[in-house]
């Protein structure tokens, strides 16, 4: 079966801007029947639940499956460099949580924003950034998506609207808040997505986020991943309420299936829908990351690995698209071929990467501000005193 075929005249609750999405995300040229997929049912606070029942076709779901797969490879990848000592400092793996960032992207299109914290990796692959970029950046490389100068936890991408990489936990949310007020002041149709963690959850600033997003109707999706633990602290004892789809309180929720790229694709375009004519909503993301929290952490002292290894045996979500693709009469050869590319394509950007260039010292001291702003810190002008010539091959 030819795989890299196209999807389009895609029927679902976004309509068209779900196929304008689908079209930017995973190109394609030619309609394949449409399959039915029951997702399970998703709880709602303040809102009428949108349908359970998903469409998509042989297409969306290769393409999906593609796409989770590169991720789970980029962050195997990464996990590997560390430990061999080509990537130092921070590091947070997103391997496990693939389904909600894939389905968000199938939901939206790259004019609506996205935030998030310091697991980032796959915001910039889904954003458009390549993954020789995002190597390059884990390595410090100047060929690197923030020139080498920002790692692991801080990468953006302002053109497709990707806003970071932020190391401070809910650091990104009122930012977030922001972005969607940007959004509206300018009279976008855009959404401002806002991921963030359970632990995050619990932070004092989400909720005068909330208050000014619920006051001002901004078109805010406040996304919490909800992987049932903040570093080594499980849900249920930080968070007095762990049903963080009803903590907005005014703000009406929808608790999904975050381990399902289908229910989270069908619930992030109704999300978007509902933001733009009414202001902000919560979403749950029910998920499960794989690694520990960050690289020092060897995520096992705190869940059992019988825990872990139910995860990945019953609701592993690269798993459950491959078993609706072979229920659906793709040839496991095809898929075996997938895994095969994309494979490669991350070994081949991981050696790319290797061969970038350490940037030069005196770029530690710019990018601080837009232009030199000539004003001292400490009684000492940085650009004067650290950095022997102006380089104006520095800013892209
Ligand atoms: C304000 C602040 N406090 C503490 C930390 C240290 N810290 C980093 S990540 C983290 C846990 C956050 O957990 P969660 O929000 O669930 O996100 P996850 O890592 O699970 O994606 C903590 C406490 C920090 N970076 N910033
Ligand atoms: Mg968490």
């Amino acid at each position: 079966m030819a795989l890299q075929v196209a999807i389009t005249g895609l029927k679902s609750q976004s309509g068209s801007q779900l196929g304008l999405s689908m079209a930017r995300l995973f190109a394609s040229a030619a309609a394949s029947p449409s399959i039915k997929v029951e997702v399970m049912p998703y709880k709602v606070h303040r809102i009428e639940a949108p349908s359970n029942v998903v469409e998509t076709n042989v297409e969306e779901l290769t393409n999906f499956y593609k796409l989770m797969y590169k991720m789970r490879r980029m962050e195997i990848a990464a996990d590997m460099m560390y430990k061999a000592k080509f990537i130092r400092g921070f590091c947070h793996l997103y391997d496990g949580q693939e389904a909600v960032l894939t389905g968000i992207e199938a939901a939206i299109t790259l004019k609506d924003s996205i935030i998030t914290s310091y697991r980032d990796h796959c915001q910039h692959v889904s954003r458009g950034g390549s993954i020789v970029s995002l190597m390059a950046e884990l390595m410090g490389k100047q060929e690197g998506a923030t020139k080498g100068l920002g790692g692991s936890m801080h990468i953006y991408n302002r053109k497709n609207n990707f806003y970071g990489g932020n190391g401070i936990v809910g650091a990104q949310i009122p930012l977030g808040a922001g972005i969607a007020l940007a959004h509206k002041y300018k009279g976008e149709p855009h959404v401002c997505i806002t991921m963030y963690g359970d632990g995050a959850a619990n932070q004092g600033q989400k909720y005068e986020a909330l208050n000014m997003a619920g006051l001002w109707n901004l078109p805010a999706i406040f996304v919490c991943e909800n992987n049932h633990y903040g570093m080594g602290t499980a849900e249920w004892r930080a968070a007095k309420s762990p049903n963080f789809y009803t903590r907005g309180d005014y703000i009406p929720g929808i608790k999904v299936d975050g381990m399902d790229v289908l229910a989270v694709k069908n619930a992030v375009a109704f999300a978007k829908a509902y933001a733009l004519a009414n202001g902000p909503i919560v979403m749950e993301m029910d998920t499960y990351r794989y690694h520990g929290h960050s690289m020092s952490d060897p995520g096992s002292t705190y869940r059992t690995r019988d825990e872990i290894n139910a995860m990945r045996t019953e609701r592993d979500p690269i798993e459950r698209v491959k078993r609706l693709l072979l229920n659906n009469g793709v040839d496991p050869a095809d898929l075996k071929k997938i895994d095969k590319e994309v494979k490669k394509e991350v070994d081949d950007a991981v050696e790319q990467a290797k061969q970038g260039q350490i940037p030069p010292l005196h770029w530690l001291w710019r990018n601080m501000y837009a232009e030199p702003l000539g004003a001292g810190m400490r009684g000492v002008l940085p650009a004067e005193y650290h950095v022997p010539a102006f380089d104006p091959t520095y800013k892209s």
